[in-house]
């Protein structure tokens, strides 16, 4: 039967322009094939068809305005119910399933380990002063016992909430806590232990502790400027150890790969591990910090300095977190997109308690326990101290850290005392001890510790007879072994191995350690451990006693490193123990296969002259994206990331298209159902829609950027915001992604300080690009017209993810509505694009004086109306060149001049803008909607006089015609400007500047914009 398909609801848009036809007549097609693409003035959206059948007839043509109702086409309807090009593949749908299922079981599992009967403990009597009927406190404490035995944890947590509640309604409205006394979470008789031979561990962890410190005290004696850090490490040994002999599991043929965000600067640790594994040789730990010669080591994280080993920039404290975060979330994403397999890979960061102060740190832990990210866990190294003294002197980091993660929805597993503490907490009947854990600040655990055994027995259990009896008769010796949780392999495996279990949330792991651990009185547990890197003779011959190290008195005097022979039982356990976990870590490699480039026409419709039709180029990008969307290679590939802005950008067109990702799919139905633009939420969304958080779209675009490497495959990131929230909001995290070696797209929409116009001072930029140029590896560039836009995009998606080079792409995009011209037919018109300029266009008709004009984005438009001014009303010709990249020219020309000073004798070579300009005539005037400094970047490699013209000051909001007249860089301006100058270079008078500074009403006595 005949069907007519119409127009849906497109939202508040009337009257709105057909700009594509996607299906010819006779064509047979399937429901949800678009058929049309419809554009307004802020967006393009394709109107998918809900039948499937043969095209009878088309009813409208490109160029047609359509509203909802119209129609667009007549199909004799197949009755087929096809699969929507949405629907999941058949093998992701049963991945999906079998993990689906897995999590069931686990959980059932996990509710079923909670049930497991335990031997009733005698009942600990918690001792609390402001207790007014011990009696009932007792009475009530002992049913809780009795539910426990009978029915489990689950139950006494039932109904220990069903009363939090009850009393809540009652009035009694006291804030139930989120912290649980300062013990271990995991209680003895559930720790797990490791099957892993304890004595050779412990031997190869002294080992790895000594050589780390070795090598930054032997770097530190050879050039004291290098600095390093030793006490950072040896708090997180046992953290780090048990880790890489039980959990980590390495990427190989058959694995992906767990992920694990080291902390920055215990980076020694690695190095001394690598170094007994046999991957780093004594020549390379001897150049720790000197990088600058091949093969030295980075004296942090760094993948672009050592691509090989690195996969993730950490030292810059607060991005670790986040990074990990979005990590785990990105892993989810394609594992639900059916890119990846689900291999119950995990992600893994080690960050310092100090760390945690940095707002990055927290800012994104809601939503890894919202997304339920049971992928990731994070391991907080808690010495309590940080660079200058302690973290939380006067409080408990711990108990901070706890309250924060647990309200926020994460699995909490406090690790605070190791193994020896088990009896006395066991023979604590009165509850002494855990008060006294509970009321000792960190400030009094760190100064103990910094002590000695007389010192804890005085100042910490002597706080209440009940403690100082409990350790009577330990000797000072036993209570100094008393050891911190952190510190205890037991306890640390039995961490681990819950929290890799853990399903249905993120698991933190917050570990109680010392710094400085074993340095003695060089740097244990005192406030200047962090920067100790020099150990004198005594201090090293303690620390060699300290872990045993079988090394002379010499041998140490000469601060050798301690390697034993290959067939030592120590090496062989640590190999044997790497392969039983597939591989090395850390390890970076890539296995993904490149992405064909889409063919070269594939933007063309960009290429041709838009005629009486605006356009912006934000939309000109949307349009380019909807058109990546219908190319096979590339289309699964794209990951569009917007925090919150897609309306704004008029992308909301893609919510239908390819959905919103959402882990859980969407539960209700969204309120503009109806709609062609309905805000569709999918399991295998392609869009991530991120929220107001620019720092947590750009960690996605991270580890988009990074999958070639993290997850072997390609993929193609592309994040548009703010250009004023991007660069400058989340500098840092641009400058990670940089080190990274990320590949993929950053778009600066609604870019320029005057082009923005409305929105005023803090949304308007004029700087961004200087900011790009900062970061070595970032290509940018400010294009005015489509099809710049088109030659630069089609380049990138070639450079980055067909030949795989290591650079991103920064490109501003603007919201002005303007027509297009057609792509100059000029067959080198391409390769200026790409390099930054090219000659637009040309009065030259009196052939007397001539002006260069060098414009970008949207200013390049007011230079070329001031050009075509200056030729009608004072016979001025010009060239007008677009400048699509101050930022390529100036580096191109950076290199051409060193070259030529570095090459004397030869013949000189030319800068690019010197093969453009060299031969022109007349002086130069530049501008942008940036500083001038922007255009200012190339004066040293011109040799011509240069002026520039830019919009240096705060932003403000006005029209754009009253910014750019603020600004001085509207046509007028450019008339007026360019007479001056001319007048400078005695090439005319100076009245034709007067007069038009009286014309276009300039007040020359008006401040510099900078300073209103
Ligand atoms: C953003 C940032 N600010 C400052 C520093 C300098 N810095 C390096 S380590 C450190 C102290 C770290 O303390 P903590 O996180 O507790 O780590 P610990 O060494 O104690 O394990 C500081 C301030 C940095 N690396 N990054
Ligand atoms: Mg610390």
């Amino acid at each position: 039967m005949t069907e007519k398909l119409l127009v849906p609801d497109i939202g508040d848009f009337e009257n709105v322009e057909v700009i594509e036809l996607l299906v010819k007549e006779g064509q047979e097609i399937k429901k949800d094939d678009s058929v049309i693409t419809i554009e307004s003035d802020k967006s393009s959206v394709e109107i998918p068809s809900v039948f499937s059948g043969t095209i009878k007839s088309i009813n409208v043509k490109v160029g047609d305005k359509v509203s909802k109702g119209d129609l667009i086409l007549n199909i004799s309807s197949s009755n087929q119910t096809s699969a929507s090009s949405q629907d999941v593949p058949k093998n992701t749908e049963n991945l999906i399933q079998e993990a689906e299922n897995s999590l069931k079981k686990n959980e059932e599992k996990s509710l079923s380990n909670q049930n497991i009967k335990r031997e009733k403990e005698e009942t600990i009597k918690v001792v609390n002063e402001g207790d007014i009927d011990p009696l009932e406190t007792s009475e009530w404490l002992e049913s809780l016992s009795d539910v426990i035995e009978k029915d489990g944890n689950q139950r006494a947590h039932y109904l220990i909430k069903e009363l939090i509640n009850k009393a809540y309604m009652e009035g009694a409205n006291i804030p139930y806590t989120q912290n649980t006394p300062y013990i271990n979470t995991i209680p003895v008789s559930e720790e797990k232990k490791s099957n892993g031979d304890q004595n050779i561990e412990r031997r190869i962890r002294s080992l790895i502790r000594w050589n780390a410190a070795a090598m930054v005290v032997r770097a530190n004696k050879k050039f004291p400027e290098l600095g390093g850090h030793i006490g950072t490490f040896a708090s997180a040994a046992t953290l780090y150890d048990v880790g890489m002999n039980h959990f980590w599991r390495a990427k190989n043929n058959k694995f992906g790969g767990d992920l694990v965000y080291f902390q920055g600067h215990s980076a020694p640790g690695m190095y001394a591990r690598a170094f007994l594994e046999g991957r780093l040789n004594e020549k390379q730990l001897d150049s720790f910090r000197q990088e600058v010669n091949p093969g030295g080591l980075s004296s942090y994280p760094h993948p672009w300095l050592m691509p090989k080993f690195w996969q993730f920039p950490t030292v810059s404290m607060g991005l670790g977190p986040m990074l990990a975060i979005y990590q785990a979330r990105y892993m989810k994403y394609l594992i639900n997109r059916g890119l990846i397999k689900d291999e119950g890979r995990k992600v893994w960061a080690f960050l310092g308690d100090g760390e945690m102060d940095e707002p990055e740190s927290l800012g994104a832990i809601g939503l890894a326990a919202r997304e339920k990210l049971d992928n990731l866990i994070f391991v907080v190294n808690c010495n309590l101290q940080r660079l200058d003294g302690p973290v939380r002197g006067n409080g408990k980091i711990i108990q901070e850290l706890e309250g924060i993660f647990r309200g926020a929805g994460w699995n909490v597993i406090k690790v605070i005392w190791g193994s020896y503490w088990d009896q006395l907490l066991v023979n604590d009947k009165t509850g002494h001890l855990v008060k006294t854990m509970n009321e000792t600040v960190d400030g009094e655990y760190q100064a103990m510790k910094a002590r000695d055994g007389a010192y804890v027995r005085e100042k910490f259990f002597g706080k209440y007879p009940e403690t100082k009896e409990l350790v009577s008769s330990l000797s000072d010796k036993d209570i100094w072994r008393l050891n911190r949780g952190g510190h205890d392999p037991h306890k640390v495996f039995a961490a681990y191995e819950k929290a890799s279990k853990n399903i249905g949330s993120p698991t933190v792991v917050i570990a109680k350690t010392i710094k400085g651990y074993g340095m003695g009185k060089s740097g244990e547990s005192v406030n200047t451990t962090h920067q100790t890197k020099k150990l004198d003779v005594d201090d090293l011959m303690y620390y060699r006693d300290r872990f045993d190290v079988p090394l002379t008195d010499q041998q140490v005097k000469n601060i050798e490193y301690y390697k034993p022979d290959q067939n030592s039982p120590e090496i062989k356990y640590i190999k044997e123990r790497r392969l039983q976990l597939g591989g090395f870590i850390p390890e970076r490699t890539t296995f993904a296969k490149p992405i064909k480039a889409p063919p070269k026409n594939i933007f063309d419709n960009m290429k041709v002259s838009t005629g009486q039709k605006e356009m912006s180029t934000t939309m000109a990008l949307v349009r380019m994206l909807t058109n990546l969307l219908r190319d096979k290679n590339v289309a699964a590939r794209l990951v569009p990331i917007i925090p919150d802005e897609a309306r704004t950008f008029g992308m909301e067109g893609f919510f239908q298209k390819v959905g919103i990702y959402a882990h859980e799919g969407q539960k209700y139905e969204p309120e503009d159902s109806a709609q062609l633009s309905s805000y569709r939420e999918e399991k295998s969304g392609q869009v991530l829609e991120e929220g107001i958080t620019e720092a947590g779209a750009m960690s996605s675009w991270i580890a988009a950027g990074t999958s070639y490497t993290n997850h072997d495959i390609e993929m193609i990131p592309i994040y548009l915001f703010y250009s004023m929230f991007g660069f400058q909001r989340i500098g840092d995290f641009a400058w990670a992604g940089a080190d990274s070696q990320s590949r993929g797209f950053l778009i600066g929409a609604t870019a320029g300080r005057t082009t923005l116009a409305g929105e005023g001072l803090q949304h308007q930029d004029g700087h961004s690009h200087l900011m790009a140029s900062t970061i070595p590896n970032c290509v940018s560039y400010d294009p005015t017209f489509h099809y710049e836009l088109a030659v630069i995009f089609r380049e990138g998606l070639k450079r980055m993810h067909e030949k795989n080079e290591n650079v991103f792409y920064y490109i501003t995009t603007m919201n002005e509505n303007y027509p297009h011209p057609a792509m100059p037919k000029d067959k080198s018109c391409e390769e200026g694009i790409l390099k930054g300029m090219y000659k637009i266009k040309e009065f030259n008709k009196y052939k007397k004086t001539k002006i260069q004009f060098l414009g970008s984005g949207t200013i390049l438009r007011e230079m070329i109306k001031g050009a075509e001014i200056l030729q009608k009303e004072y016979q001025i010709d010009s060239e007008i060149w677009s400048v699509t990249s101050f930022n390529e020219l100036r580096r191109d020309g950076l290199e051409v001049e060193r070259y030529n000073l570095l090459n004397p004798d030869k013949e000189p070579k030319k800068s690019y803008v010197e093969k453009c300009l060299g031969k022109t005539e007349g002086p130069i005037l530049a501008a942008s909607d940036y500083m001038r400094m922007n255009s200012d970047q190339i004066r040293p490699y011109v040799n011509k006089s240069f002026y520039s013209l830019g919009t240096d000051g705060f932003g403000r909001s006005d029209t754009r015609k009253n910014l750019r007249n603020f600004f001085e860089v509207d046509k007028e301006h450019v008339v007026t400007y360019g007479l001056s100058v001319l007048a400078k270079e005695q090439l005319i008078a100076s009245k034709f500047a007067k007069d038009a500074i009286k014309k276009y009403k300039i007040d020359p006595n008006k401040p510099m914009p900078t300073k209103l």
